[in-house]
């Protein structure tokens, strides 16, 4: 299949997801075509049968903000002619979805039908989408997809709810290439962090007011009162001078590294003993299925759709939004003795496997094939 793929190439989750599935899918023979304004921070090798189309998107002295979506749709129309796609698949809503509607409807001017699968990812719904300033144009544009997936049940419910769509959704979760994220921890580099054998809690994101950072560095405090323990931030974000100066009142910094945007996660994820996620909400919950894939157990919220994929007392535990309290509490019992803690890391990379990139990439292939027979 010759297919196009647009996302944001960033270190956002749904950014990551897109550019792992267009090289899974590229692994598997299929042609894949990435349209972005940026190249994908994942798409970090050459493979000969994946290509990279830049959005130009011109300034001119009349434009207060460069209409990117315009130039978005004009690329696809020319990317989707030249490499002759035969499918579109959009993720994010906002503004993919509307831009592969206008650049379908000029294709069909001149007799090409071009099938656009579009997948929802958390907060193109959750709260970007829902604003009203966005609302009407990201439902029309849901609605006007050829398919639509989410990544979890709870983000599909949470579409149903939102907007008016008369169409089904279905629900393809997100996926791990496991065996990438089974690696051995390098000695030398866990020395660095933990001189004296401390444990090692990790939190990865784009540090915003979702994922409130700030019961990271809580939690963290508990658990390092009772354990000795350093504390990784991977990413960054608007929030992280807010965690960055909590943890300076709380006296703690020495103990808290932030190591900032990293693209070598498995290697990072290698050397942790627990994933922190304390998100308000999150579709999925991308980050810490791969912190389980590298047997690293996780606490979390109980928020959106993680419940799908942390098994409680199994691969970790989950708390109330803000329950600084019981997560720590859930967090010292996994790291309190070395038994219990391998028992946790095997749980998790054991359930993880069931979120295998060779379980779930299928799936999508699946959905475009029915679509590629109908054209
Ligand atoms: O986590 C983020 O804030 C980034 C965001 C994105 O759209 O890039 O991630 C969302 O998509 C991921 C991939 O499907 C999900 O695993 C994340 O849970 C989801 N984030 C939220 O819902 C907050």
């Amino acid at each position: 299949m010759r297919i196009g793929i647009v996302c944001y190439p960033t270190f956002g989750g749904s950014g990551v997801l897109a550019t792992e599935l267009g090289k899974a899918l590229a692994n598997k023979g299929h042609q894949v075509h990435f349209i972005t304004y940026q190249q994908p921070v994942r798409l970090n090798m050459f493979v000969p049968n994946i290509f990279y189309h830049e959005v130009q998107v011109p300034t001119y002295p009349l434009f207060d903000y460069p209409p990117y979506e315009t130039a978005l749709a004009s690329t696809l129309v020319d990317v989707i002619k030249n490499n002759h796609l035969q499918l579109l698949h959009v993720h994010y809503a906002i503004p993919h979805a509307s831009a592969a509607y206008m650049a379908k409807q000029i294709l069909a001017q001149d007799g090409i039908d071009i099938p656009v699968v579009t997948t929802l990812h958390g907060t193109d719904i959750t709260l970007v989408g829902k604003d009203k300033t966005y609302a009407p144009v990201v439902a029309f544009s849901i609605n006007q997809s050829d398919a639509i997936t989410a990544v979890s049940q709870n983000l599909c419910q949470e579409t149903y709810n939102t907007f008016k769509i008369h169409k089904s959704i279905e629900v393809i979760h997100n996926f791990v290439d496991v065996e990438r994220f089974s690696r051995k921890p390098i000695d030398a580099f866990k020395k660095v962090i933990a001189p004296n054998g401390e444990r090692i809690l990790l939190h990865a994101s784009n540090f915003r007011k979702v994922k409130r950072v700030q019961d990271v560095v809580l939690i963290f405090n508990e658990v390092n009162k009772r354990i000795p323990s350093k504390l990784l931030f991977v990413g960054d974000g608007p929030e992280r001078a807010v965690a960055e100066d909590l943890s300076r009142r709380l006296g703690i910094c020495d103990d808290i590294r932030f190591v900032g945007k990293q693209e070598q996660m498995e290697d990072i994820l290698a050397i942790a003993d627990l994933f922190l996620l304390t998100s308000e909400y999150e579709s999925f919950g991308l980050a810490a299925l791969e912190a389980m894939a590298a047997g690293v157990p996780v606490v979390s919220t109980n928020a959106g759709g993680l419940p799908e994929v942390i098994v409680e007392g199994v691969t970790g535990y989950m708390g109330n939004v803000g329950d600084v309290d019981s997560m720590s509490e859930k967090a010292i019992s996994i790291l309190q003795d070395d038994a219990t803690l391998e028992t946790f890391r095997k749980g998790a990379s054991a359930h993880a496997k069931q979120f295998d990139i060779h379980n779930i990439v299928p799936l999508y292939e699946e959905l475009y094939e029915k679509f590629l027979v109908k054209a």
